[in-house]
């Protein structure tokens, strides 16, 4: 295992998994975007980013300024490198072709740009995070070609845009994470091996919607509630940062159970759930379940899902395996 203290560039020239120059190219042009948006992120409005920006996305969701500027920065500096066969993201219908004049490599990269913009006016904690799949053929991708399930990820991460910017990263083996070192402008490894701690008493949902919840999510809230006269017997801690990189790095850190799940609402909006499978739910399932965690919809593993279009929405549980596993069981019983 590498040690901390390393960079990402030399962590990535000594990691097995990642065996290839253009893999380690594409992580290193994704790292300079997460470092370019950190900056914005950092400055705010000094830097003339924050605010509506008067449209809204695919999703009909209001678009902040620096959605455009985030999802902008991640085309710049991927579409001419050769490495990538195309992009698809949040903040885009379709997805985005490469510009003839520029070589197609083989990987496809799927990302939010940035995720929790709603907190992005409050100063709360926002990120990027993306997801890598191959594409097979030497044809240009269509969309189709991004409808891939969550175990074929060849890399996922996030960069967190919080007190410190952290880019976490797994390949297939493990979890690594990296702190932005802003004197020197580059990721150093500080978290060598993330791991989730199977057992957690602290929950993050939106209990807002509580009205909404079915039935097994109803009583597993209401059982972590009840403390230790309940039927889990612990007294349990809530927290919800409103942005899914921050809850999800918190649970990488010290463990937890992250919950936005299918409700009343989005049954009769005729939706699956809130959150999106390819750039959300997908890559956070790679990390956590890479963590030792589980990633479920309480009734299928997220990362076995055969998507059905970009967009698709999932219903998400994800964290510490004890209490998913709860919950999925919760399900199962349908009670
Ligand atoms: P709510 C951000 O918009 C996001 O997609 C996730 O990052 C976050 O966990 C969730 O939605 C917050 O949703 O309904 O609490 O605003």
């Amino acid at each position: 295992m590498m040690q901390a203290g390393s960079t990402l560039d030399e962590f990535l020239e000594q990691h097995e998994a990642c065996d290839r120059e253009d893999l380690r190219a594409l992580l290193a042009d994704i790292a300079v975007a997460c470092i370019d948006l950190s900056d914005l992120v950092r400055r705010g409005e000094l830097a003339g980013v924050l605010g509506a920006a008067g449209q809204e996305n695919v999703q009909g969701e209001e678009q902040k300024k620096l959605d455009i500027i985030a999802n902008d920065v991640f085309i710049e500096l991927t579409q001419a490198t050769g490495r990538v066969a195309g992009l698809a993201s949040e903040e885009m219908d379709n997805h985005y072709p490469i510009p003839a004049q520029h070589k197609r490599g083989r990987y496809l990269l799927t990302f939010d740009p940035l995720d929790g913009s709603s907190n992005i006016d409050v100063n709360g904690a926002t990120g990027t995070i993306f997801s890598i799949t191959e594409h097979a053929a030497e044809t240009a991708p269509v969309d189709d070609d991004f409808l891939q399930s969550g175990r074929k990820q060849v890399c996922a991460g996030y960069c967190l845009y919080s007190s410190a910017s952290m880019l976490v990263i797994t390949l297939g083996d493990g979890v690594a994470g990296f702190t932005l070192d802003n004197k020197r402008n580059a990721f150093v490894l500080t978290h060598p091996s993330m791991s989730v701690p199977s057992a957690t008493n602290e929950f993050a949902i939106n209990a807002a919607y509580s009205e909404h919840w079915q039935a097994p999510v109803k009583r597993y809230i209401s059982a972590c509630v009840a403390g230790k006269n309940g039927p889990i017997g612990k007294a349990f801690n809530m927290r919800w940062a409103g942005s899914m990189v921050g809850d999800i790095h918190r649970i990488l850190c010290r463990g937890g159970i992250f919950m936005y799940p299918l409700d009343e609402r989005m049954i009769k909006e005729g939706k699956q759930g809130k959150l999106r499978l390819l750039y959300e739910a997908n890559p956070m399932g790679m990390l956590i379940e890479q963590a030792g965690g589980m990633a479920h919809t309480g009734l299928v593993s997220i990362l076995d899902i055969a998507p059905d279009n970009l967009h698709q929405r999932v219903p998400v549980l994800m964290g510490s395996k004890e209490e998913v596993q709860r919950v999925v069981e919760y399900h199962a019983n349908n009670k």
